[in-house]
């Protein structure tokens, strides 16, 4: 089909990345925002746009029929979702191109593989991708084998919902103990929050880095991977700030791994962008999720590879070849990105409100992706994350310092940001040497203390009162990125 016109189902900086990325392929562009979101910049620079619904994403952003009517009206051809919202609804996939319209990422059968975690780690073992050692498929209710599974793998072991993800539906078992009660809570949960009792076992890695690839796959058998980006800098499951190439990662290590997740979309016949996101300990790479959309962070492998990420993901959705082959992408330098939220930097809680005034960094090698201007108030229904703050130079002693610098020049009056957060990080010495495993901000942060080599608690234990360990599920938050 041919792609003339775009639906851009989301709102804030995305969106307007999008936005930017259907101009520049020369496709007209259709905003669907909420009540909440007239003002948005991208909404005034689309060609068409259309009110879908009140403020609440669910009878607005997440409305289905709302905005798959929106792209009848209009006469689109495709839909791009963004990140969260619907971005991995495989339901929502699936009609929007039983409606006729091709949906910007892979096909409903894709995202539905992906969404469930055992299906996703049974296809990519298949696949020659190096998975965490676990379960085969999901537990059944014998526990004695399951005991025995346990001790197999050898504890601590992790029990996780097959329609978990993202932090959600987890729990980490440390004895034979804890195991039965561990997996009957795991599976209530998992069929509450995701309408699935499905659970699995895998090992569980106390320290790890959150270490992930980067892929695009076209509908010619064509798939390349641009290489990775270290996420591990996160609270509560939400990342701060990412960088890419991944520090200590050797040249052979990228290619190892790249090749084996290229080597997987050609196998599951995957579409668009991809992220395969790993676990790093002690030199070994193992795999966990795969995310079927567009990431918030995709700009820093953007600044190191040169390429649009999400205009490649454009065309192939419509049918056209890669831009590129493996050997025209290269890494060049570091790039690192500042999540900058509405939020107090100490407390974490969300600051909407007017924006009374706003500077914004710039210079060579800063990128500034964001919709708010002087004046744009912040709605208080949606994430908080109000811009990204990227930045790029020849390695990353060099990148750290212009990201502070560039974090110098970005002044934003009105609401609280998470700016002193990110100047603090660039500036804390374990950062500057290279950063830590995915428990380092929070343990900074003084929200759990150091590990104890004889801690055995399980992590839900009512003996950790607020000071919770993470991996406890999280379900009631909602799923964005
Ligand atoms: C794990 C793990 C340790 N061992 N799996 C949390 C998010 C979800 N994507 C997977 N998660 C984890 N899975 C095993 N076998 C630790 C985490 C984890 C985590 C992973 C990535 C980034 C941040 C995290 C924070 C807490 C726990």
């Amino acid at each position: 089909m041919k792609l003339e016109k775009v639906v851009i189902a989301n709102r804030g900086e995305i969106a307007l990345r999008i936005l930017r990325a259907c101009r520049q392929l020369g496709l007209k562009t259709v905003a669907v925002h909420s009540t909440a979101d007239r003002d948005l910049q991208h909404v005034k620079l689309a060609d068409e746009s259309i009110c879908i619904g009140p403020a609440a994403a669910k009878e607005s952003y997440l409305n289905i029929p709302s905005i798959i009517a929106a792209a009848e009206a209009t006469g689109a051809s495709a839909i791009h979702p963004g990140y969260g919202f619907l971005s991995e609804n495989a339901d929502f996939a699936e009609m929007v191109e039983k409606s006729g319209f091709i949906f910007i990422g892979p096909t409903a059968d894709t995202i539905r593989l992906m969404g469930d975690k055992v299906s996703a780690k049974r296809a990519m073992m298949k696949a020659g991708v190096p998975c965490v050692p676990g379960s085969d498929g999901a537990l059944g209710d014998d526990i004695e084998e399951n005991r025995r599974l346990a001790n197999k793998i050898g504890y601590p072991i992790i029990i996780k919902a097959a329609g978990g993800g993202g932090g959600r539906g987890m729990r980490v078992v440390r004895s034979d103990a804890e195991l039965e009660d561990a997996i009957a809570l795991t599976r209530r949960e998992a069929d509450m929050f995701f309408n699935n009792p499905a659970v699995y076992m895998e090992k569980f890695l106390e320290n790890p880095r959150h270490i992930e690839f980067q892929v695009l796959s076209d509908t010619h058998g064509n798939a390349i991977y641009l290489g990775e980006r270290d996420c591990s800098m996160q609270r509560r499951n939400q990342k701060v700030l990412e960088e890419a190439p991944a520090p200590f990662i050797s040249e052979e290590q990228r290619r190892m791994i790249g090749e084996r997740c290229a080597k997987a979309c050609v196998d599951i016949g995957y579409r668009g962008a991809g992220t395969f996101e790993f676990l790093y300990e002690n030199g070994q790479f193992y795999f966990i999720e795969m995310n079927t959309r567009v990431q918030v962070e995709h700009p820093v492998t953007e600044l190191i590879t040169g390429i649009d990420i999400v205009r490649e993901m454009i065309i192939v959705s419509a049918g056209a070849p890669l831009s590129y082959k493996q050997s025209d992408v290269h890494i060049k330098g570091h790039a690192i990105e500042c999540r900058i939220n509405a939020e107090d930097p100490k407390t974490f809680l969300p600051s909407p409100g007017k924006i009374t005034y706003l500077n914004v960094p710039g210079g060579p090698g800063v990128r500034w992706d964001s919709h708010i201007y002087q004046g744009y108030a912040v709605p208080p229904h949606y994430d908080s994350l109000v811009g990204k703050l990227i930045v790029h130079d020849d390695d990353r002693e060099l990148t750290i310092g212009r990201a502070l610098g560039a974090l110098d020049e970005l002044v934003i009056e009105g609401i609280k940001t998470n700016i002193p957060l990110h100047k603090d990080l660039l500036t804390d010495p374990v950062e500057v040497k290279g950063g830590a495993s995915i428990h380092y901000l929070e343990q900074k942060l003084g929200l759990v203390e150091e590990k104890k080599p004889e801690a055995s608690e399980a992590k839900d234990s009512p003996k950790a009162p607020e000071k919770k360990k993470d991996a406890a599920p999280r379900a009631s938050k909602a799923k964005t990125e």
